[in-house]
């Protein structure tokens, strides 16, 4: 896998996880930048063994000349029952592509990691996996990591630039912070 952002942000763990897993006027704002439409959300509902799960879905408008324009997703997501309010929180989410070339070979597991660096501190870690569920003859399976890879890292380019602004906007007023 890879490591997308790896930052501390004068932003609070507790809000952080708010502006990014939560119906924040944040990832609105952020998804329409990315033209990430008609999206359906379902609320953090907790699973048997404790942890919770919500499920997303939407329609992407995609960059890549080789994919056509827009592409349907489904993004499960799992926040571990280890998360401790305002401390520490550990969001697994799997992103399925239904509509791009070979969708039914591969996904992407994305790994956001929240954890608590002062009271208005919090450091943000997202690792990112191309998962293959069957496996695809090697240049195709070259082909498809490559062209993950490049949309992955413009998408967390653009969510740490985003983030970085919020945090200013956050931040002013309160020079000490
Ligand atoms: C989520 C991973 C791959 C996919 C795309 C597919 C290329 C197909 C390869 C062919 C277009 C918001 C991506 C980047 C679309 C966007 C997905 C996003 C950024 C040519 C063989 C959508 C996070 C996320 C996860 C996976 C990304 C796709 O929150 O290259």
């Amino acid at each position: 896998g890879r490591l997308y952002v790896n930052t501390v942000f004068n932003i609070s763990a507790e809000k952080m996880f708010e502006l990014l897993f939560t119906e924040s006027h944040f990832i609105r704002r952020f998804m329409n930048a990315r033209k990430i439409t008609n999206a359906v959300l379902t609320r953090w509902q907790s699973d048997a063994s404790g942890s919770m799960k919500r499920s997303l879905n939407y329609t992407i408008t995609i960059t890549n000349p080789l994919v056509g324009k827009f592409s349907t997703a489904t993004e499960n997501q799992i926040l571990y029952k280890e998360f401790r309010e305002g401390q520490y929180y550990l969001v697994d989410s799997e992103v399925y592509t239904h509509d791009v070339p070979y969708h039914d070979y591969f996904y992407t597991q994305n790994r956001y990691c929240i954890i608590r660096h002062s009271k208005r501190k919090c450091r943000l870690r997202v690792y990112t996996d191309v998962k293959y569920k069957k496996q695809p003859w090697g240049l195709v399976k070259s082909f498809i990591t490559k062209n993950s890879w490049s949309g992955l890292e413009d998408y967390f380019r653009h969510l740490e630039s985003e983030l970085m602004e919020e945090e200013a906007e956050l931040n002013q007023g309160c020079g000490d912070s």
